[in-house]
């Protein structure tokens, strides 16, 4: 079981609920990945939205900076509406129809690295990985959780059973430092390939990671939109936990899968996790990423 009343599947290493695991056959059965693909890959919770809110800013900047009269999409859609999840899209159709997307095709996925359709590792297409510290997207995935249950019984998932679960690599695309780990070793293997981003990198320097980001996609910013337009500190407002989550659309809107926007923007904050986790909580996690990742240079 798991973590909400429904049962979940171990399929190549890593937990899904049903619906997910049916989404990824399909992914890996159809997709095919063109070369000029940029794909988003996370681990849930891990401040995806907020990449793809960058990643679309970012690849659509020279068209709504010389046309201003335009509304920015971001400012009516949710990320999650402008770029969509490969699981979504396979879970509303077997093989949909991906003729409408313009190059570079921009796609998000939860998939790890072992399970990416084949075409995805072989073609040039590009991966933007993001992962967050374990104790923090603990925090948020069990609050993102709590939103979805039932709110007629009032319940909580209790906190122990989740944590406990968690720790054992029961949760949704787990186990966590696999996910992780998978990417990181293929971010060594191809720098040029997959990108290696945590959230708290992004916090912490957000205008330097982003000038890494547009580096490695083949989209630098020039000198004059660095200095001169303000290019860089214009999609980092833009894509603000403040801007996005007071925004209209990211108070009061709702997804086609029925989750409401505003369980997307909870906090928004490092270090949430010292309000939850009691000491030998602390403990036990901190002392599985120490094992998960010795000996691989990995901090979170
Ligand atoms: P998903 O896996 O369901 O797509 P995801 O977007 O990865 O969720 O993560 C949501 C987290 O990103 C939330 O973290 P919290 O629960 O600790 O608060 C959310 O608040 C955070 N987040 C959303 N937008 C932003 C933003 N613009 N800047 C920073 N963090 C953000």
């Amino acid at each position: 079981m798991g973590w909400l009343p429904m049962f979940m599947h171990f399929y190549q290493g890593i937990w899904y609920s049903t619906r997910t695991l049916k989404a990824i056959l399909q992914v890996q059965h159809h997709f095919r990945a063109l070369d000029s693909d940029i794909v988003l890959v996370s681990t849930p919770k891990s401040g995806t939205i907020w990449l793809k809110a960058i990643l679309f800013s970012l690849l659509n900047r020279s068209y709504y900076h010389s046309n201003k009269k335009v509304d920015h999409p971001l400012l009516r859609k949710n990320p999650h509406e402008l770029v969509p999840f490969l699981e979504s899209l396979h879970m509303l159709d077997t093989n949909p129809d991906l003729s409408s997307f313009t190059s570079p095709r921009l796609f998000a996925t939860h998939i790890p690295f072992g399970s990416l359709p084949e075409s995805m590792k072989n073609s040039k297409c590009k991966i933007v990985y993001l992962c967050r510290n374990p104790k923090d997207t603990y925090v948020s995935l069990w609050q993102f959780t709590n939103n979805l249950l039932p709110k007629e019984t009032g319940t909580t998932s209790p906190l122990e059973e989740t944590f406990d679960k968690f720790c054992r690599g029961v949760s949704m695309y787990g186990p966590f430092w696999d996910h992780v780990l998978g990417y990181y070793k293929a971010s060594l293997e191809m720098p040029h390939k997959v990108f290696f981003l945590t959230y708290e990198e992004m916090k912490e320097k957000p205008r330097e990671q982003l000038k890494r980001l547009a580096d490695f996609l083949g989209c630098p910013f020039s000198e004059d939109e660095e200095e001169v337009d303000g290019g860089v500190d214009e999609i980092l407002r833009l894509c603000s936990f403040n801007n996005l989550s007071k925004l209209e659309v990211n108070q009061n809107g709702k997804l086609s899968t029925g989750h409401e926007n505003k369980s997307f923007f909870r906090k928004g904050e490092v270090g949430d996790w010292v309000s939850y986790l009691t000491p030998d909580m602390i403990e036990r996690i901190d002392r599985i990423t120490e094992e998960k990742f010795h000996g691989s240079g990995l901090k979170l």
